[in-house]
């Protein structure tokens, strides 16, 4: 009686023991939600949140974070695709953007409606960025990165 119990106890444990490692594995999976719904290069919280407004803003224009840090650009204004980009190649205007020597510049997609988009900034100095489609309406945006 008592030898059956234990046995039956250490079949229990060795059952878990066979368990666990499926357990860590589905720990570590990432959230199905956080990969595929939006456009991101950076999953982890953003120190500044711009909004792209239906009447073609980044608001605030202008925002301060540190190296590393990383900026979300959210179109829930209810209006048009809007992008974000750094790069000259994108926009009509050059003097629209503007890198920090030593920094590669960025562009997204477009970024539609319900969206968002996120950048983190490794090398400090003054972004200056753009909307390409909505470049001509002046809605460009500032990102000081400090040390
Ligand atoms: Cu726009």
């Amino acid at each position: 009686m008592r030898i059956r119990d234990r046995r039956a106890r250490m079949r229990a444990k060795s059952a878990l023991w066979q368990l666990l490692p499926l357990l860590l594995v589905c720990a570590a999976l990432p959230a199905p939600s956080a990969t595929n719904k939006h456009q991101t290069n950076d999953p982890s919280a953003p120190a500044a949140i711009v909004h792209m407004t239906a009447d073609n803003k980044f608001v605030p224009e202008k925002v301060a974070i540190k190296a590393g840090e990383a900026v979300r650009w959210i179109n829930d204004g209810g209006g048009p695709s809007h992008t974000v980009t750094t790069d000259p190649s994108m926009v009509q205007n050059e003097d629209h953007v503007q890198i920090p020597d030593g920094a590669q510049s960025f562009s997204s997609e477009v970024i539609g409606p319900g969206k968002f988009f996120q950048h983190t900034f490794e090398v400090p100095g003054t972004y200056r960025y753009a909307c390409a489609p909505h470049e001509g309406s002046k809605m460009l945006g500032e990102v000081v990165v400090t040390k």
